[in-house]
């Protein structure tokens, strides 16, 4: 997350207000290249609608939808169809009027993943502190112990977690960490709600003090995605024998998984990331995933099996068909994202530097093995704009309430009392 840019921007867009995700002038008819360090007046930068794609990023392209225009009144409205590929699933409940949040728990340290057991209770990591709390609905929180071998520092340290969908039977919660020379995922088993053994499942995958990744998510597939950080080495993102700059597809044994879409390369899913912390799947079975841009543009990206998502030879915006395009970008100064969720048709993204919760509607549901699939998302709408500070992890609640944290302990916030803290939606 190490970068030149310069210091904090203020968005100054507030809910509902829809002035920060509705840039008056419109995105530009041609995607930005990368490297252009063009600047974002709005804030936002819109891609290319479909009818904006060029061809030779789309060369099979059936026209079929643009973002809907309802979406540039900022109005938190469930994604709104205008044809049968942009249909939005029937099961999305409408996103309340007004988006209200309130303290679920106050105190935690560095808090990072973030994942729920069957009985409800939430199971939170604390990068810096290597241990992991247990969080009732109620707020309650206790001790469910610690993982051996964590060696934080700066980015790195105790990051995502994951609860094997097996779990009424294997009691196993899976975790990325920083040991002392590599990232590794470990199995941990709980015994009374609290860890009783850890053994690796993955290790080797690249280490540094910025660029670790660390978000763990198991798909409706039941196999675990894995956000790798290029743990600075631009270029190894590149190259399929490093791990970092990847997100890897594995089986709960830490092996890759069957159908992965390079032989050389068995765990890796998809390509040329730069830092990725935030994966999703949507009720369309996509996988989603926001990455940290250098100097110029975050990403949030639809991922496909075998995609090059461009980083380092693009950051943001690409018309070069070896790369995928992202389906959004902002100005590092207003994301720099960390995670992401699906909630009621709509992407949540956790802004750190850009202290934002972000709502990016889902308007479509096409393949995303469709290289001609148009832009999926409507105008992201700003949601508690420098409120709460830097933002790292957002995720959904058994009880569909969105659940969000705070991460100003991490060394590069200012923690106020309470801080850090587990907000939840409405409050
Ligand atoms: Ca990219």
């Amino acid at each position: 997350m190490a970068r030149r840019a310069a210091g904090q921007l203020a968005i100054g867009c507030l809910l509902l207000v829809g002035g920060c995700g509705t840039p008056a002038t419109g995105p530009s008819p041609t995607p930005a290249p990368s490297t252009t360090g063009a600047t974002s007046s709005g804030g936002v930068t819109t891609p290319p609608t479909s009818s904006a794609v060029p061809s030779s990023a789309a060369p099979t392209s059936t026209p079929t939808t643009t973002a809907p225009s309802s979406a540039a009144s900022g109005e938190p409205s469930p994604p709104v169809g205008s044809s049968s590929t942009a249909t939005p699933p029937s099961s999305a409940r409408p996103v309340p009027a007004e988006l209200t949040a309130a303290d679920l728990v106050t105190g935690l340290s560095t808090p990072w993943g973030i994942d729920f057991l069957p009985d409800g209770t939430a199971l939170v990591t604390s990068r810096d502190d290597a241990t992991i709390t247990a969080v009732r609905e109620n707020g309650d929180t206790t001790d469910a112990g610690r993982v051996d071998g964590v060696s934080p520092g700066g980015e790195a340290g105790l990051l995502g977690l994951a609860v094997s969908p097996g779990y009424p039977t294997d009691h196993t919660v899976f975790v990325y960490y920083t040991a002392d020379n590599d990232n590794r995922i470990a199995a941990l088993t709980l015994t009374d709600g609290s860890v009783s053994a850890q053994h690796d499942i993955v290790t080797g995958l690249p280490r540094a003090a910025n660029h670790d990744g660390g978000r763990i998510i198991f798909g409706p597939d039941k196999l675990l995605y894995v956000g790798v950080g290029d743990a600075g080495n631009p270029s190894g993102a590149q190259d399929l024998s490093y791990l970092g700059g990847k997100i890897l597809r594995l089986n709960p044994d830490g092996t890759g998984a069957d159908g992965n879409p390079f032989p050389q390369a068995p765990l890796v899913y998809s390509y040329g990331h730069r830092n990725v912390q935030g994966l999703a799947f949507d009720s369309a079975g996509r996988l989603w995933a926001a990455e940290f841009g250098q100097n110029t543009w975050d990403e949030l990206n639809l991922i496909r099996a075998g995609g090059n998502y461009g980083w380092p030879n693009t950051e943001g915006l690409t018309n070069d068909p070896k790369y995928v395009s992202p389906q959004r970008v902002w100005a590092t100064s207003e994301a720099s994202p960390s995670g992401i969720a699906i909630w009621r048709g709509s992407v949540w993204m956790a802004g750190l530097r850009g202290q934002t919760l972000w709502q990016i509607p889902i308007t479509g549901t096409a393949s995303t093995t469709d290289a001609a699939a148009p832009n999926q998302t409507g105008e992201p709408i700003a949601h508690f704009a420098q409120q709460y500070g830097r933002l790292r992890t957002v995720v959904v609640a058994p009880d569909d309430r969105l659940w969000f944290t705070t991460s100003n302990t991490d060394g590069r916030g200012s923690p106020r009392p309470g801080d850090d803290r587990i907000l939840r939606i409405p409050g």
